[in-house]
């Protein structure tokens, strides 16, 4: 299924909401170290979907906040999604030469470089964050907790960790899903619930979009997992795990249904998430 023309439209629109954000908060050409703001700005700028921006934008405007208020955060999230995947790549994690078929971060420039584009990206989303909100400081300093710990050691960090030291993921779909919830999942919820806090939820609200966006982070990795052919495909193949990702976006479909027609740009967001070819 393509997404219809009108979540196209949308989706569109969003990736270019949060590139022109990134364009504004990343170094530029005339910043100093220019290798390093070369690197990041090459992670960055290198053919991202902007999944996590696109959720975060769509929660803060379920609340009733536009992108023009949102951006700061679509963006944060956004850097520590690119830097996750720079270090990822590295010899040290997955070893991996390319991304979206261009060289990774650590082959085009160098080891170190790399590992400094990440770090710089991790700090720079805080620094976004915390100086940002031009909205109640409360609401920004919750945003940088959630933040916080969806990309930490109990959140995607510990799950990377798990990752690389957990065989049992192998033949263990708890233990899989464990991981897969703190590696992928962990900052596609934090992206739901940031947008929701940026905006002003309140805590029912808030646990709300938080239960949608626990399900989105789920059935993210399934369809990573049917798409590269391993993990929750290699344990039960392909239609069951594509059956329990469309169970899963029903779930999340049910639970923003509680704010009626405004989440109808998220529930078919949901659908397109399960149907994605890339
Ligand atoms: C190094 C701390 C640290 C964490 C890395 C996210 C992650 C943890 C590793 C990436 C491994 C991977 C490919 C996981 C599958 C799910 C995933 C995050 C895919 C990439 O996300 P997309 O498809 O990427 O949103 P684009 O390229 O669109 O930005």
């Amino acid at each position: 299924m393509n997404p219809s023309p009108n979540l196209l439209r949308r989706m569109e629109s969003r990736v270019r909401q949060a590139d022109a954000g990134l364009r504004r908060l990343l170094p530029k050409e005339s910043f100093y170290p220019e290798r390093l703001g070369s690197a990041i700005r090459y992670s960055v700028f290198s053919g991202g979907k902007r999944v996590r921006p696109f959720l975060v934008f769509e929660s803060a405007e379920l609340f009733g906040m536009k992108a023009a208020a949102s951006w700061p955060a679509a963006c944060a999230v956004e850097m520590v999604h690119a830097y996750s995947l720079i270090h990822d790549d590295l010899p040290a994690m997955d070893d991996d030469d390319y991304r979206r078929g261009k060289k990774t971060c650590h082959r085009a420039f160098d080891e170190a470089t790399a590992i400094l584009a990440g770090d710089g990206l991790l700090s720079l989303a805080f620094e976004v964050l915390s100086g940002h909100a031009g909205l109640n400081p409360r609401r920004a300093l919750e945003a940088v907790r959630i933040l916080a710990r969806a990309s930490g050691p109990h959140g995607m960090v510990g799950g990377q960790s798990a990752d690389l030291s957990d065989k049992r993921k192998e033949r263990d779909a708890r233990v899989l899903k464990q991981v897969n919830l703190l590696k992928t999942g962990a900052l596609i919820e934090g992206a739901l619930e940031i947008g929701a806090v940026w905006a002003g939820a309140g805590p029912k609200e808030r646990e709300t979009v938080r239960k949608a966006g626990r399900a989105y982070g789920f059935l993210f990795q399934l369809v990573d997992d049917i798409l590269d052919g391993d993990g929750y495909a290699a344990l039960w193949g392909k239609d069951k795990t594509l059956k329990l990702a469309r169970k899963t976006a029903g779930e999340a479909a049910a639970a923003l249904r509680n704010f009626g027609a405004r989440a109808k740009v998220l529930i078919e967001f949901g659908e397109y998430l399960v149907e994605r070819k890339v």
